[in-house]
Parts: C-alpha cells; structure tokens; sequence
C-alpha cells in the first residue's frame, strides 16, 4: 500500500458561543482538514486545529507545512510505516498541530484497511468516555447558569473553569459561586492558561482552599522555573501541564525539573503516536493525565475520546470532549451525542469521522 497524495484543506465555521480564556479567544473555527489518500483507493481523515496564540500555527502555516514540506517526502511511503513518516516530520521542529494532524490521518487509515475501530488498536479499554464541559471567561452568575445548563441537558458533573484573569478575585469569586451553586458532588478543576504569575497562583489556591477544587492546570509559564516549582511542591491539588508539553520531551522536562506533577494530553497537537509516548511516561513516572481539548471539532473531539477511551489511566479522569457543542456547524456528517455525560467511541473501521461532502464545500475557503 502506497500514499499517492496529502490534501491540507482549510475551512471556517463560526462558533455560536465563541469561548474566552486567558491566551486567547475563538470565534471562528479556521481549521485544516488534512485527507491521505492511498493507491488503493482508502483515505485517512483528520482534523487540525491552529492555535496562534498557544504553539505559533496559523491555518496557512499548518497547510505549507503539510502540503509543501511533508507530503513530497511521504508520497511512495506505506501508511503502515508510520516511523518513517514521523522521521520525515521530526526533522522539521515545533508544528506540533500539523504533525499531529497527519499521525491521527494514518492510524484512521490504518483502522479503514484493517478494518478495525481505532479504538481497539491503540488499547481497546473500554467503549465510551465522560464528559468534562470548559467554561470560558464570563461573570460568575453566568458561569452557574451554563454549568447547571449542562448538567441537566447532558448530565455532565465535571467542570474545568477558565481563569488567569486579574484581579485574581474575579476568578476566585467565580469558584465560590460554582461550587455554592453546583453542590460538593461536582467535579470543578482551574486552567490559567498562563495568566497569572507562579505566586498569583499560591494566592488563589490558598483563596479557594476548602472548595475541593481537583486539578490547576498550567497557572504560569513553565519559564517561570524556580516559582514555578515552588508552586509544585506547596500545592495541594496536582498541577497540570499543558501547552508546556506538547511533546514527550517536553512532558519529561516538565515533570522531571518538578515544573508540574500531572499532564493533559491532547491529541490535536500530539498525534496517537506521541500521546502514547506521553501516557507511557506517566504512567511509568505515576502521574495523573487528562485529556484535553484545543477548542475541538466533532471531527478533533472523536478523536480525543479514541485515544481516551483505549487506555485505563485516561479514562479515569472525565475528557474535555464538549466545545464542539459551540460551533454553529460541523462537518461530521453523523452528529456526536453526548448521553448521560459520556461520549462513546464508533463502532467502525478508523476514528469513525465520515466527512459531510455538501458542508466540505461549504465551509472551505480554497475555492
Ligand atoms: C486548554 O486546555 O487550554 C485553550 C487554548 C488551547 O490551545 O486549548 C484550549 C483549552
Ligand atoms: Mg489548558
């Protein structure tokens, strides 16, 4: 089997809810779709999401790197080699999103040939996930009414809060409200995305002490080193590393300098292959993992839930598999259901993204 072409095809949905938080905010949807396609006539699909403001990737950046750099040194490869497609890629550093786009392209190919979920070739754990609903930067009224919102449209009961705002009592003020609205039965854990300083973030855990609070996820830059560790050591709750790992070195780093203790994998910037290698490192080291969302589609989200779902230790914690439920559209042509606050895997060959030809072509902006 040969890989005859790579498309790169860039596309934009509005979002109905557009999501604010600390580095940043999405209105628009402008991600790549990324199809290889095969001598015989089987095609793997995946999703990219470019974050600017976290990894440096625009939607221009990650259709070059694909369509230019990698695909003429992985045209002739076969799929199922997958290292030597990664050998391709490696030797251009960063484009984690890009990277990560096509490594999840071929493990759907792989899933199509053999005939075989996803799902259970990377582990086969178990059939479904829970949800994790993001809750981005809104008054703290606001913030009660979507949690509760969800809870009873779709039965979530975990809530990762957004924050890193300044001053730190808006955030502070917002957990309160939470967990005096939700109950002690829900799951609330922080992500500053960078927004505060190692010692702000001290301030809030000591501000919040007492309201079971489980997770506090990437509060500062990890260049923020000696703070940062310090932060680690006096914590009570598991810190968790973000965008500071989007690799396994950068997970290794990370935790073996003690600049966090947990790590939030997300398979949009790090492919099937390298989430692997990161799971492999916490579970060796004992760290606990999340799995994460980069504001993903249905297309991203099912991907994060076959990765998920295939191994025991991320299928513990409850994944962020709901931003899609933000977009105005989509181009999965059977729509995800989440049913008493899980998500299950699809039953079929691959990831199980079947694209929507009609929305493709509406949504695309190449032509
Ligand atoms: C998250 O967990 O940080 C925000 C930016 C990004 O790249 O992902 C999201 C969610
Ligand atoms: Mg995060």
């Amino acid at each position: 089997m040969k890989i005859t072409g790579i498309e790169a095809i860039p596309y934009a949905i509005p979002y109905s809810h557009p999501l604010k938080f600390a580095s940043g905010a999405v209105e628009t949807a402008d991600h790549v779709l990324v199809r290889i396609h095969t001598d015989e006539g089987i095609t793997g699909v995946a999703d990219a999401p470019p974050r600017p403001y976290t990894y440096g990737e625009t939607q221009v950046s990650i259709k070059n790197i694909v369509e230019e750099v990698f695909a003429p040194q992985v045209i002739g490869l076969d799929p199922f080699d997958r290292e030597k497609v990664h050998a391709v890629m490696r030797r251009t550093i960063n484009n984690q999103v890009a990277k990560g786009t096509v490594d999840i392209a071929l493990w759907d190919l792989a899933g199509r040939t053999l005939e075989r979920p996803v799902h259970q070739l990377l582990g086969g754990w178990t059939d479904s996930m829970r949800v994790s609903h993001m809750l981005g930067f809104k008054p703290a009224q606001e913030l009660l009414d979507e949690a509760l919102r969800f809870g009873e449209e779709y039965g979530i009961t975990t809530f990762k809060l957004k924050v890193g705002r300044r001053p730190l009592s808006l955030d502070i003020e917002a957990c309160h409200v939470l967990r005096e609205g939700l109950g002690p039965d829900v799951e609330l854990y922080l992500d500053a995305n960078r927004g505060w300083t190692a010692n702000e973030a001290m301030q809030v855990l000591q501000q919040t002490d007492g309201l079971g609070l489980t997770l506090l996820e990437e509060p500062c830059d990890a260049k923020e080193a000696m703070s940062r560790r310090r932060l680690v050591e006096k914590s009570p709750i598991p810190v968790v590393g973000d965008e500071s790992v989007p690799t396994a070195g950068d997970a290794s780093r990370e935790l073996l300098s003690g600049g966090c203790n947990a790590i939030c994998i997300k398979t949009a910037r790090s492919g099937f292959t390298e989430a692997t290698e990161i799971l492999g490192l916490c579970t060796g080291l004992g760290v606990d993992v999340t799995m994460g969302n980069q504001i993903d589609t249905q297309i991203g989200s099912l991907a994060t839930v076959t990765f998920g779902a295939a191994h025991e230790a991320t299928s513990r914690r409850a994944g962020e598999l709901s931003n899609f439920l933000d977009m105005a559209d989509d181009l999965l042509a059977e729509p995800i259901a989440i049913a008493d606050g899980r998500i299950s895997v699809r039953d079929v060959p691959g990831v199980g993204a079947e694209i929507d030809g009609e929305k493709l072509s509406r949504y695309r902006t190449d032509r």
